[in-house]
């Protein structure tokens, strides 16, 4: 009996301090945040202050890459802790296999109540959350459906904002004695870039600063990059640029938004456009709305870390915020993203946990979305599965990179066309970049990233770079082999 009662204690004593030791995590996320775009990376296109705090307060981190340049599949491997290829969400197209395991569910498992509020986009219905309240597909900038536990809800408002108040909602009903995993996931900025009706015109008495890639020719490296189909010169359309709305605005909002763009009459004024000035007219209107769009995003991360100060949660819970993947924004010409090229295989992360992770740190660390599964399951004290193919930051969270940590990076995108990129894979390291396109063109490219860090010219098949490339495509093999990728499409 004594040892039945002591060993009850020690139960319920051990119960009380996991429970001090499972943070609680807050996964901040949205949709094709550029790192050019959020100014604690130091490009100096815009002011994001309240992202800025979390990079102030916690770690930034400046090699985070994508495995899959693009919104569905991103999102697929951040919750599964695996490769396309492997968790079955190779493109956009494709549906999302609930039935598999997933970091929701292993953190349910540990105790935490988790939920997913704002853009989800995998189609079938979320799994492993206690609550789900998500967009339908893509979503709408104003006005939104949100499907919520199943329940078709219309709201009305600014999507940003609704995310966040309605994140509020479920943080304050929630139950309190358990930790939280809340993924707060944001459509902005995604295209078409509608800005809230506050910040409409808010650049208007700017130039943005161009990107010195803005005029790129593609000249010096093989087929693919000349075959695009997402320049902002001849690809965006009225829709992008906004002149034709995508929202259904209410009558109230319709009258604010269409005062803002119907008087400018800028349609007509671009359709008289050409060569570099029609170039430099559309980029400006691109990210004036963009960074208008990145504005109310910042807006709403701060009006969360408010939340979370006035709750007393600050200080144990981790705040993540990243996007499924980086953007063009003009660089090469380009809007949009897929390619293995640095502004799209990048993407932002920024992580603050308070005692753990020491404030306004940087890691040049080569991280990945594959790792993020791996490290809310450490953040929680639960075991890592060993099929996940990443691997935990936490330890580079703390200051302490593990000597082995990854030198090389595979990427493959796969869905075949979309705006004109074929499918390619590759593998990065510091100092290089070996991508294969097999087809439609079978073509290699290789990139010196110290000597060519713009990457507009590939030294494939030059006699100087013949044993780099040996080496590189061993380690292409070894990765692929290591990561159980079977083809090359
Ligand atoms: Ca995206």
């Amino acid at each position: 009996m004594r040892f039945f009662v002591y060993g009850l204690f020690q139960l319920v004593a051990c119960a009380a301090l996991s429970a001090n030791k499972q943070p609680n995590i807050l996964f901040l996320f949205t949709d094709d945040h550029a790192t050019q775009a959020l100014s604690a990376y130091g490009h100096g296109l815009n002011k994001t202050p309240n992202l800025d705090r979390i990079a102030k307060e916690g770690m930034l981190f400046r090699r985070c890459l994508v495995t899959n340049s693009i919104c569905a599949p991103s999102r697929a491997v951040i919750l599964t802790g695996k490769y396309s290829h492997l968790n079955g969400q190779l493109t956009n197209k494709d549906v999302f296999d609930g039935s598999q395991q997933t970091v929701p569910k292993l953190l349910q498992k540990a105790g935490y109540q988790t939920a997913i509020v704002g853009k989800w986009h995998l189609k079938s219905t979320p799994t492993g959350f206690d609550h789900h309240e998500v967009l339908v597909g893509q979503g709408s900038y104003y006005n939104p459906i949100l499907i919520t536990n199943g329940e078709r809800v219309k709201h009305e408002g600014y999507t940003t904002d609704l995310i966040t108040d309605q994140a509020f909602d479920w943080l304050d009903k929630r139950d309190k004695k358990k930790p939280f995993f809340l993924m707060c996931q944001h459509k902005a900025p995604h295209g078409r870039w509608e800005p809230a009706l506050r910040h409409l015109g808010i650049f208007d008495d700017v130039d943005i600063q161009e990107p010195p890639t803005l005029f790129d020719d593609y000249a010096g490296r093989g087929k693919a990059a000349s075959m695009h189909k997402m320049g902002i010169a001849n690809h965006m359309g009225d829709a992008r640029l906004m002149f034709k709305y995508s929202s259904k605005f209410t009558p109230e909002q319709f009258k604010v938004f269409d005062g803002y763009f119907r008087p400018r009459n800028e349609s007509f004024l671009a359709a008289k456009l050409e060569g570099k000035e029609r170039t430099r007219w559309h980029y400006q209107r691109y990210i004036k709305n963009y960074l208008s769009c990145v504005k109310a995003v910042d807006e709403n991360v701060g009006r969360l870390l408010d939340y979370l100060d006035k709750q007393g949660l600050a200080e144990n819970t981790v705040v993540v915020y990243s996007s499924d993947q980086g953007f063009y924004l003009g660089e090469h010409g380009w809007f949009d993203k897929r390619w293995m090229f640095d502004e799209s295989l990048r993407t932002p992360l920024i992580a603050r946990w308070p005692g753990v992770t020491k404030p306004g740190t940087e890691s040049a660390d080569m991280v990945s979305n594959v790792d993020f599964a791996e490290t809310f399951l450490e953040i929680a004290g639960a075991a890592v599965p060993s099929e996940m193919q990443g691997r935990s930051l936490v330890p580079v969270l703390k200051g302490a990179t593990p000597k082995d940590w990854r030198t090389s990076h595979y990427y493959h995108y796969y869905e075949a066309g979309g705006h004109g990129v074929p499918i390619h894979y590759g593998v990065t390291t510091k100092s290089y970049k070996l991508i294969r396109y097999p087809a439609p063109m079978d073509e290699w490219e290789l990139y010196d990233l110290k000597k060519d860090p713009r990457e507009l010219k590939s030294v494939f098949g030059r006699p100087e770079y013949a044993r780099t490339v040996k080496r590189l495509e061993k380690e292409l093999s070894n990765l692929r082999k290591v990561l159980k990728v079977a083809g090359e499409k």
